[in-house]
């Protein structure tokens, strides 16, 4: 059997090649991995723990917080803060950026996350997830919020880590994606598929069917197609999933392929969808355009949008390349 590569030795392989990724990005991602661990520990222990149901908190979207979204921030915050490579974090859970403290040296690294994704799913034992995303700081002294306001396409790191029946961590630093599957026993992420391809065509969906007379046109005619099956203008029958976990959903995709579209709809015609651009779409963008897939808002390339506030919400479609054209081609050229 070859031998098992650690999360740790495939960073420090990715750090030798033409220094693909500088030494302090490596340990950035070192820590995000050994937070993803404790979190995935908490999220293990369930009701044993007190670490299910809500609080009397809300974060800055209106939602309340769930404990655990309040756990998994302050874990990666804790675990991220003294290291000396960040300069910065901002997270879904809090409504303004958090600067290192002075107290501790400060990096040229910006960091971004929802710290639990699916926070609905917490208490029901579905699986949930941290998603992160990495910046390089602006040059110039001092740090603030417009630092953080960069296209997806700036990132130099992005990933997520999923709760489920394992803890998967996947990864990309621009140079495909990998999976890393946790081994419990040793501790250490498991180096368990690189490469990842996700499959140009796919039968498979993914969308909150209960919004359906929300939607766009666009939108509403894609589902419509997939609806009528074989006997419809697409010749063939089309599977449904939603998990209601981001994470689990577009790791379903880079998996074995599909489409996953939360859409603008007009419940908030203001908004231009629920999900967050710069710690949501903007990752699972990257990860999905790195496996072969697309990602768009309808008009546009995701990672090309220029953000304009931290907690900026988008339209998403993301998944299998035909699929995502397609529905591109429904919202440009009707
Ligand atoms: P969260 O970050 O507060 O958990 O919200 C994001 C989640 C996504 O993971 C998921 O795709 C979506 O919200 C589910 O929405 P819905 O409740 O409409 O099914
Ligand atoms: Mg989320």
């Amino acid at each position: 059997m070859p031998p098992k590569i650690s999360l740790s030795r495939y960073l420090v392989e990715q750090q030798r090649m033409d220094g693909h990724i500088p030494a302090e990005l490596r340990l950035l991602l070192e820590v995000v991995a050994r937070a993803s661990k404790s979190i995935s520990q908490s999220v293990n222990k369930g009701a044993l723990g007190d670490v299910m149901g809500g609080t009397e908190s809300e974060n800055v979207q209106g939602e309340v917080q769930k404990k655990l979204d309040i756990i998994a921030n302050e874990v990666l915050i804790e675990a991220n803060e003294w290291g000396g490579h960040l300069a910065a974090m901002a997270s879904e859970e809090m409504e303004g950026i958090y600067v290192v403290p002075n107290r501790y040296p400060q990096g040229e690294f910006l960091l971004l996350f929802d710290p639990l994704d699916g926070s609905s799913n917490i208490d029901v034992n579905v699986s949930i997830g941290t998603i992160f995303s990495v910046l390089k700081k602006p040059e110039g002294a001092g740090v603030s919020e417009q630092d953080f306001l960069q296209p997806g396409c700036k990132q130099v790191a992005a990933g997520y880590c999923v709760y489920g029946p394992q803890t998967t961590l996947v990864l990309t630093v621009g140079d495909g994606v990998a999976m890393f599957t946790l081994d419990r026993e040793q501790g250490s992420f498991v180096l368990t598929q690189e490469n990842v391809k996700i499959p140009e065509d796919t039968k498979e969906f993914a969308i909150n069917m209960s919004n359906m007379r929300h939607w766009d046109t666009p939108v509403k005619r894609y589902v419509d197609e997939c609806l009528a099956g074989v006997e419809g203008p697409r010749g063939k029958d089309f599977n449904m999933r939603w998990v209601a976990s981001m994470v689990a959903d577009v790791h379903r995709i880079l998996t074995r392929g599909g489409v996953f579209l939360y859409p603008w709809d007009k419940r908030e015609p203001n908004k231009p969808g629920k999900l967050r651009l710069m710690y949501e779409a903007n990752p699972m963008s990257w990860l999905v355009e790195q496996a072969g897939g697309a990602a768009t808002n309808g008009r546009e390339r995701i990672l090309d949008i220029q953000p304009t506030k931290l907690h900026e919400r988008v339209s998403v479609i993301l998944g299998s390349k035909n699929e995502v054209e397609r529905i591109t081609h429904y919202h440009t050229k009707p």
